[in-house]
């Protein structure tokens, strides 16, 4: 086995860990169907399609649904089924104790990389819960959901390997590579090399490289300011033409980057750096790009952070069949994929509109280098935490900001979700600051450092909101003492 610098030692006792769960999953009988439950975002949905192709490949059937989260609620309509063996990917393992009151007597399977609920009393024999935090191992940059669920069905059946590419997707889709990916990702991408799923190449780390004409990809560059090209059309096709490169194709339409020949790629990357010189680091325009080779030029399928928005939209959209259907490879999944992204990106202009009419309502509040914006019910629940990102990564919002958002969903709760604006994420751990807030107004808290959430009940959204303001009033104070 290929052997790992660093944490090697604890990726092995993790892989090893394994071994007894999955003996115990092939001893579920075939005729019984398995209850199958995943996480709706991009890295749920990557797991969920993993672990589905193991079934498939093992002949078991399965009933699966897709949460946003796991609650009491949830848990209590799970113990109502008559189902005797349970799989949880990429969620879980902050409802642990949850699990253990509600799921008593099932053989349950948690493949997790969230944080483990510490009120969890000491794991019985019929729960197998695969952690990597168990391990030393940081399930929030080190390894996702679909990480997780990739090696244990790979433990299932070598065969499972060639689902690398989707476990790669679902590290994407969790922000996990930060000047690069950790070794357990590398290795992972090293895997989907070698099954000839994914071509990884040094690039332009431009969003919607595949799809997007050049000027736009550059005008459009939010991530990588580029001075006279960033936000202004016009100012992309000058730039271009200065490089001598034409922004038409041979056919009349938009040039692509993908049909730049090396000597025009060159050229445009140099001239970015040197219009990029006054930045602090010119050079960071340039990245690890990931390619689906199989997937049509063109196509938002073909590049993997592209795939991954995409199922993110389904998740968020409540299609996410369409999005698992899609890694599986189904061609009809994936056209009804692309259409759902469609929609999700209408959704998402329409609450970035509700945002900039509601700024100056008692809706948005703006405190201490804090900003609450209470939704109610004119922003899905599943779209605020998009929204909110959004918002954090605008130019009215200085870095270091920290914005919690909230919205209903129908079922009498609220859900909330906390950002924190700019570079230095790790500064500041988002998932301690909503447990503080919740452990004085009441609901559940998750998440992980860089992006928390909490479920609360909406009738007691005013208390939330005053004891956000409480808790983020007095961390304004600790932090301008330090
Ligand atoms: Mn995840």
């Amino acid at each position: 086995m290929h052997k790992l610098e660093g944490s090697g030692k604890n990726f092995e006792d993790f892989l090893s860990s394994m071994k007894e769960p999955a003996e115990e999953l092939r001893k579920v009988p075939a005729c019984e169907t398995i209850r199958l439950i995943s996480h709706l975002d991009s890295d749920g949905i990557s797991a969920a399609a993993i672990m589905i192709r193991a079934l498939n490949r093992m002949n078991r059937k399965y009933a699966l649904s897709i949460l946003q989260q796991l609650d009491d609620k949830q848990l209590i309509s799970l113990s109502k089924e008559q189902y005797k063996t349970l799989i949880f990917t990429d969620i879980g393992s902050g409802q642990l104790s949850g699990i253990q009151k509600r799921l008593p007597g099932r053989k349950i399977f948690i493949l997790d990389h969230h944080e483990i609920d510490r009120a969890a009393s000491n794991e019985d024999s019929s729960i197998f819960h695969i952690n990597p935090h168990k391990f030393g191992i940081e399930g929030s940059t080190e390894i996702s959901g679909a990480g997780v669920v990739f090696f244990f069905a790979r433990e299932l059946d070598p065969k499972n390997e060639e689902m690398a590419h989707i476990a790669l997707i679902g590290a994407i889709g969790d922000v996990q590579e930060e000047h690069g990916f950790s070794e357990i990702n590398r290795k992972i991408i090293e895997i989907a090399e070698r099954k000839g799923k994914v071509k990884a190449e040094k690039g332009l780390k431009l969003f919607g490289a595949q799809t997007k004409p050049i000027h736009k990809l550059l005008e459009q560059s939010s991530d990588f300011f580029i001075p006279g090209v960033t936000g202004s059309e016009s100012g992309a096709i000058q730039f271009m033409q200065n490089l001598g490169i034409s922004p038409r194709a041979a056919d009349g339409g938009w040039k692509k980057l993908s049909a730049l020949s090396d000597e025009e790629m060159k050229k445009l990357v140099a001239g970015i750096i040197i219009m990029r010189g006054q930045e602090k680091k010119p050079e960071e325009i340039i990245g690890a790009v990931y390619t689906l080779v199989n997937e049509k030029q063109d196509s938002p399928l073909r590049d993997a952070k592209e795939f991954s928005t995409l199922l993110n939209a389904c998740g968020r959209m409540g299609r996410a069949s369409f999005g698992i259907g899609a890694c599986l490879g189904d061609l009809r999944a994936k056209q009804q994929a692309l259409n759902t992204l469609a929609d999700y990106k209408k959704e998402i202009m329409k609450s970035l509109k509700w945002y900039d009419e509601n700024s100056g309502s008692k809706n948005v509040i703006r405190g201490n280098s804090y900003l609450i914006i209470n939704a109610g019910s004119s922003v899905p629940a599943t779209i605020i935490g998009t929204m909110a990102s959004i918002i954090s990564k605008s130019s009215g919002i200085s870095a270091g900001t920290i914005i919690i958002s909230l919205a209903q969903n129908f079922d009498g709760s609220t859900k909330v979700s906390a950002r924190v604006a700019g570079r230095e994420k790790n500064a500041l751990d988002m998932r301690a600051i909503v447990k503080s807030i919740t452990k004085i107004s009441g609901g559940e808290a998750g998440g992980h450092r860089n992006a928390a959430g909490a479920v609360i009940p909406t009738e007691s959204e005013d208390r939330f909101i005053e004891s956000a303001r409480a808790v983020l009033e007095k961390l304004a104070l600790e932090e301008n003492v330090f």
